[in-house]
C-alpha cells in the first residue's frame, strides 16, 4: 500500500534537493553547476552497482538513466519502508509493523515539514547560534550550541513525538492536510539540556504566559518574511524537566531531516510545538501569535460539531497535551495463521501528558476485552510497551483491536473521536487483520 513517489517527480519538482536526498550530493553554488563526488558518489556507484569513470562530468540534478528507466521508488535518504505522503515540503510516515522497536531507530522515524528545511550540510554544529529573548526575557542572550552543551547539564531521555494530524487519513467529511494514518509517531532517546536551565540562566519574567521557537527553516512561498511555523507552549509546559533542546537522537548527531544541529522538545503535546532547526527561543508575555498558532491550525472546537461544520476561529481551543493511543506493532496486518491458531501480538502505548494505565485487546469487534500486559514507561512521556497473547476460538477472519486507557480513565474510541474540521487527535484504537487457516 506504500505510495512512494517516483524518482522523477521529485526530480521534476526540486531537482537539487532530489539530488541531495537521492544521493547525498550537493550542488555546488559558485559554479552554479553540481558533480558528484564524495559520499554522493559512493552512493550513486552503490546503488548502479558500477563505478562511473566520468563521474567528474556528471551534472547534479540529473537522473542517472539506470535509474531512470527503472520503475525505482523514490525513497528518502537514512530512512526505509516509509510512505512518502508528499515530497514538497517532504512529509513521510512509518507503517505500523515498522515501528515495533521499543526506541524508534532515526530509519523509522517521521518526517514532517511545514517548509523548506535550511541547508545545513557541512556547517559547524557547534557554532549554531541560539537567540533567547521576548517581552518576558529578563536577560536576553545569544548562546552557540557548543556554549550550551558546555555551560549546562546534559540529560538523556526518551520522548514520544507525535504529529497532531496523525489519523487524519480515517475523518470523514475528510479534512485537508497530510492524510496520516497512524504512522506518526515516534519515540527515540534524545540528548539535550533542560529548556528551564536555559530559561533560568536568561531570567523569566513573572509576566512570562509562553515560551516560542522559530526555526531556519524557510517558506514554500519562497518570501523570506513569512515563517512556515513558529509555534510554542504556556510556560508551565517549557519548565517541565523533559522540556529540552536536543541536539542527539539515539546517541547520534540529529539527522538534518530531524532538526541538525538543535531542536527543542516538548513530548506529549502536538509534535508541532518541537521545533527543528531552532534559532530563536522567545520568553513571551502573551500567547504565542506565530505561524501555525492562530486560526484553526493545531485547534479543535471547544465544544462538539457535528462533522462538516464550519467552526468561527473564535469557537476553537489550542491543542495541549495529545489523548491515549495504541499501536499493535507486532504481527502486520493481514498475517495468516496457518495451523496453529495462537498468536503473539505486541505494540506501544502513550497518553501524552498522563500514563497509561491498562492496555486490553479484542478478537471480537470489542465485544469482550482480554488484559495485556503493559511496562512502565522509559520515563515520564515515553511510550509504554505492551504484549499478549491470544487465541483463536475456530478458523476464519479475525480483527484484532488494542485499546490504551489512561490514568485518568480516559479510553481510545472504538471507531473515531469527534471530527474536527482540521482532523486532528484522532486515537481511534488501531486494529489488524489476522486470517486462521487450517
Ligand atoms: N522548524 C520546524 N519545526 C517543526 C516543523 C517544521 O516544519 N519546521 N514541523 C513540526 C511538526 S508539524 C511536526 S509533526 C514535527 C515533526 O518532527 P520530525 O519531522 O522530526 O518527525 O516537527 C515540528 N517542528
Ligand atoms: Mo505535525
Amino acid at each position: 500500500m506504500s505510495e512512494e513517489k517516483g524518482v522523477h517527480e521529485l526530480y521534476a519538482v526540486d531537482p537539487e534537493k532530489a539530488d541531495e536526498l537521492v544521493w547525498g550530493r550537493k550542488s555546488d553554488k559558485l559554479s552554479r553547476r553540481g558533480f558528484v563526488k564524495g559520499s554522493g558518489l559512493a552512493a550513486m556507484t552503490a546503488v548502479l552497482g558500477a563505478s562511473i569513470p566520468f563521474a567528474k562530468y556528471m551534472p547534479g540534478g540529473l537522473i542517472p538513466a539506470a535509474v531512470a528507466q527503472s520503475n525505482e521508488a523514490f525513497t528518502i535518504q537514512g530512512k526505509s519502508g516509509l510512505t512518502i505522503l508528499n515530497d514538497r515540503p517532504i512529509n513521510a510516515e512509518t507503517p505500523a509493523h515498522l515501528l515495533d522497536d521499543a526506541i524508534t531507530p532515526a530509519s523509522r522515524m517521521f518526517v514532517r515539514n511545514n517548509g523548506i528545511p535550511p541547508s545545513t550540510s557541512g556547517i559547524d554544529p557547534l557554532q549554531w547560534e541560539i537567540h533567547i529573548e521576548g517581552e518576558s526575557c529578563e536577560r536576553p542572550q545569544v548562546f552557540t550550541l557548543g556554549e550550551i552543551q558546555q555551560r549546562f547539564k546534559h540529560h538523556t531521555l526518551q520522548l514520544q513525538l507525535e504529529c497532531g494530524g496523525n489519523g487524519r487519513s480515517e475523518f470523514y467529511p475528510p479534512a485537508k492536510g497530510n492524510q496520516w494514518t497512524t504512522g506518526a509517531i515516534a519515540c527515540p532517546n534524545w540528548t539535550g539540556v533542560r529548556l528551564k536551565d536555559l530559561l533560568a540562566e536568561c531570567g523569566v519574567a513573572d509576566s512570562a504566559v509562553y515560551v516560542a521557537y522559530e526555526a531556519a527553516d524557510s517558506h514554500l512561498s519562497g518570501d523570506p518574511t513569512k515563517q512556515p511555523i513558529s509555534r510554542g507552549v504556556p510556560i508551565h509546559k517549557a519548565l517541565e524537566n523533559e522540556s529540552m533542546i536536543v541536539w542527539a537522537m539515539n546517541g547520534e548527531p540529529l539527522p538534518e531531516l530531524h532538526g541538525f544541529p538543535v531542536r527543542m522538545l516538548c513530548a506529549g503535546w502536538p509534535a508541532s510545538v518541537s521545533g527543528k532547526w531552532l534559532t530563536r527561543i522567545l520568553v513571551r508575555d502573551r500567547v504565542h501569535d506565530g505561524a501555525k498558532m492562530m486560526g484553526q491550525s493545531y485547534r479543535v472546537p471547544c465544544e462538539p460539531v457535528l462533522p462538516g461544520a464550519s467552526v468561527a476561529d473564535e469557537d476553537m481551543r489550542i491543542i495541549e497535551s495529545m489523548p491515549v493511543k495504541s499501536l499493535i506493532t507486532f504481527p502486520k496486518s493481514g498475517l495468516e495463521l496457518s495451523g496453529d491458531a495462537r498468536l503473539h501480538m505486541r505494540g506501544h502505548a502513550w497518553a501524552g501528558d498522563a500514563r497509561v494505565k491498562v492496555v486490553e485487546t479484542s478478537i471480537d469487534f470489542g465485544a469482550s476485552w482480554q488484559k495485556a500486559k503493559l511496562k512502565k514507561p522509559a520515563n515520564r512521556l515515553a511510550w509504554q510497551h505492551w504484549a499478549a497473547n491470544l487465541e483463536f476460538p475456530q478458523l476464519g477472519y479475525y480483527e484484532v483491536w488494542a485499546r490504551a486507557t489512561d490514568e485518568a480513565g480516559r479510553s481510545q474510541p472504538m471507531v473515531l473521536p469527534e471530527w474536527n474540521p482540521r482532523g486532528y487527535l484522532n486515537n481511534a484504537c488501531h486494529r489488524i487483520a489476522v486470517m486462521v487457516t487450517a
